[in-house]
């Protein structure tokens, strides 16, 4: 009879998730024994890295990655990292070992005592089978839940003495072979009204989210887009975790400003905006006005449930974002409208000493090939690099919906190693490195060419920006003096150069993306938030 851990890596392989994140205890070695050949493991020296990795992995990759953590103690550490998996709308299987059965009512040492309710309000599922025999339907349950949509994080704990135990053949085959499908369509009646509507609108617009992406419909919207003459934003950057349309095309007018009446005001004179593959909206900070510019409307499309709920205003229609577009492209004629005006090329940012982040966002937008990938948690930055940059292929862009910090080193290393052949480039203020400093070692202990480019300000300047909105005075703990980062990535095993002047960040950039090494480019910046 097949054992508990052979039904495991079977039902993995029959899911294609052949590279396992984790960061093993005596808790999980019993699974880990006479690893498969056919198996990665990647290692990350601190669980939230573990569970970044993992997040960039599984996006880039389209998969749902595993992640084994350590008993209680791993999965404390891997909390902030699941909640941004969980806003990310990232499929992860997320393991845990723990105490043997004979041990855990007693609570022995290690004994994760409540193991499903640690994750539990960031995971779509949190389970401990009650029986060894069990472990692999549980772990296909999760594996298919996490895959569907709303993607997301889920959480299975195994007792450390379950992986020997035997399971029936016939049952561990039945679970491993069973498909879950999970995209749905729009009902074809809401398809055709929102088309009518959209057809008849005198100046309708599209707000386009990470959901495009993810869902495949990057053609789609881009060919709605062309065929209804609409002009497209970007959904705000706090929730713009991947690009929703190429922003190197004519129609693109920008990214959408994350707070109420900003929204409202940027969007005044349409009479329909229509939302794809976005939550409406990744409001933050708060700042009040109308929900809608007066007598618009609003229909988005999302698969989330939640996402449609939750929304202040508008209409929703629940359904995979693809099919959805693809419907209404289909159901749309060639609009007579006139074609949309550009949107604002690239400010020209002076060249000053120390430079500001928008002069070294437009030297890296000079030397970054076509089919790179920018991961980005540079806060006070975020906007210019946007501005800057015209990324505009789909999967070239990764930021964290959660707002943790340490999704940005640790993701990077994830999306190289489903990215191989692509260069990437993890755009990181030296403050937001501090989280996930260990994933320089596992950028270079598995050969991810990372191009880590540091931006150093000696402080948390988004939290300055945030001080002044809030009308804090004094606040302590917002410096950051001489803080290395380009010493520490060298013990790690990273090349690190620091350069100051444009032409030198151009060339260190360049010669680091063409690079097959890790390498680090620590650039200092003047203080105070850049937005162009
Ligand atoms: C896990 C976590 N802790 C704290 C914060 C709060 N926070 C948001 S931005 C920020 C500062 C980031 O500093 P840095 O990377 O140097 O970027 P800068 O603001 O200077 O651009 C902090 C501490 C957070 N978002 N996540």
């Amino acid at each position: 009879m097949p054992t508990v851990r052979d039904a495991t890596f079977d039902l993995f392989r029959a899911h294609g998730m052949t590279t396992i994140f984790g960061n093993p205890g005596s808790t999980e070695l019993p699974m880990l024994t006479e690893y498969p050949s056919d198996f990665d493991y990647v290692l990350g020296l601190q669980e939230a890295v573990v569970v970044g990795m993992a997040d960039g992995f599984a996006q880039a990759s389209g998969r749902t990655a595993v992640v084994n953590l350590h008993t209680a103690p791993g999965v404390g550490n891997a909390m902030g990292a699941i909640f941004n998996a969980q806003a990310n709308h990232t499929p992860l299987l997320v393991t845990a070992g723990q105490q043997a059965r004979a041990q855990i009512t007693l609570q022995a040492n290690l004994t994760n005592r409540d193991a499903t309710r640690m994750p539990h309000p960031l995971v779509k599922w949190s389970f401990e089978p009650p029986r060894p025999q069990d472990v692999p339907l549980a772990l296909a349950h999760g594996a298919h839940l996490a895959a569907l949509p709303p993607r997301g994080p889920v959480f299975v704990s195994v007792p450390m003495d379950d992986w020997d135990a035997e399971v029936d053949e016939a049952e561990a085959r039945a679970a491993i072979e069973r498909r879950v499908e999970g995209r749905a369509g729009a009902d074809p009646e809401a398809v055709r009204a929102l088309a009518a509507r959209l057809e008849a609108a005198a100046n309708p617009v599209l707000v386009a989210g990470p959901d495009v992406d993810a869902s495949g419909a990057w053609d789609a919207v881009i060919a709605l887009a062309e065929r209804q003459r609409l002009p497209v934003w970007a959904s705000p950057a706090t929730g713009g975790v991947r690009l929703g349309f190429p922003e190197g095309h004519p129609n693109f007018q920008g990214v959408l400003p994350p707070a109420i009446g900003p929204v409202g005001q940027t969007l005044e004179g349409h009479d329909l905006i229509l939302v794809l593959g976005s939550s409406v909206f990744p409001y933050y900070p708060h700042i009040p006005g109308p929900l809608l510019p007066e007598g618009a409307a609003l229909v988005a499309v999302t698969s989330d449930p939640d996402e449609a709920a939750r929304a202040p205003m508008g209409e929703a229609i629940v359904a995979d974002v693809r099919l959805t577009a693809e419907a209404l492209l289909a159901a749309v004629p060639e609009s007579a409208r006139p074609a949309p005006e550009p949107g604002q090329p690239p400010s020209e940012i002076p060249a000053t000493d120390p430079l500001n982040s928008s002069t070294v966002h437009s030297a890296l937008a000079e030397v970054l090939p076509e089919d790179a990938i920018v991961v980005l948690e540079s806060p006070s930055s975020t906007l210019a690099l946007r501005n800057q940059l015209r990324l505009s292929r789909p999967g070239s862009y990764y930021f964290s919906a959660g707002g943790g910090l340490g999704f940005g080193l640790a993701a990077s290393v994830g999306v190289q190693l489903a990215e191989p052949s692509r260069p990437v480039v993890c755009v990181v203020g030296e403050g937001s490195a501090q989280y996930a400093i260990t994933a320089f070692w596992s950028a270079v202990a598995y050969g991810a060419p990372v191009t880590f480019l540091v931006l150093r300000n000696e402080e948390y300047a988004i939290l300055k920006w945030f001080a002044e909105v809030e009308g804090v005075s004094a606040a302590p703990g917002l410096d950051l003096p001489k803080l290395e980062v380009a010493p520490v990535a060298e013990g790690y095993g990273v090349t690190a150069h620091r350069v100051r002047d444009r032409d030198e960040v151009a060339a260190a950039l360049a010669a680091a993306l063409a690079s097959s090494r890790p390498e680090l480019v620590e650039v200092p910046v003047a203080p105070g938030m850049s937005l162009f």
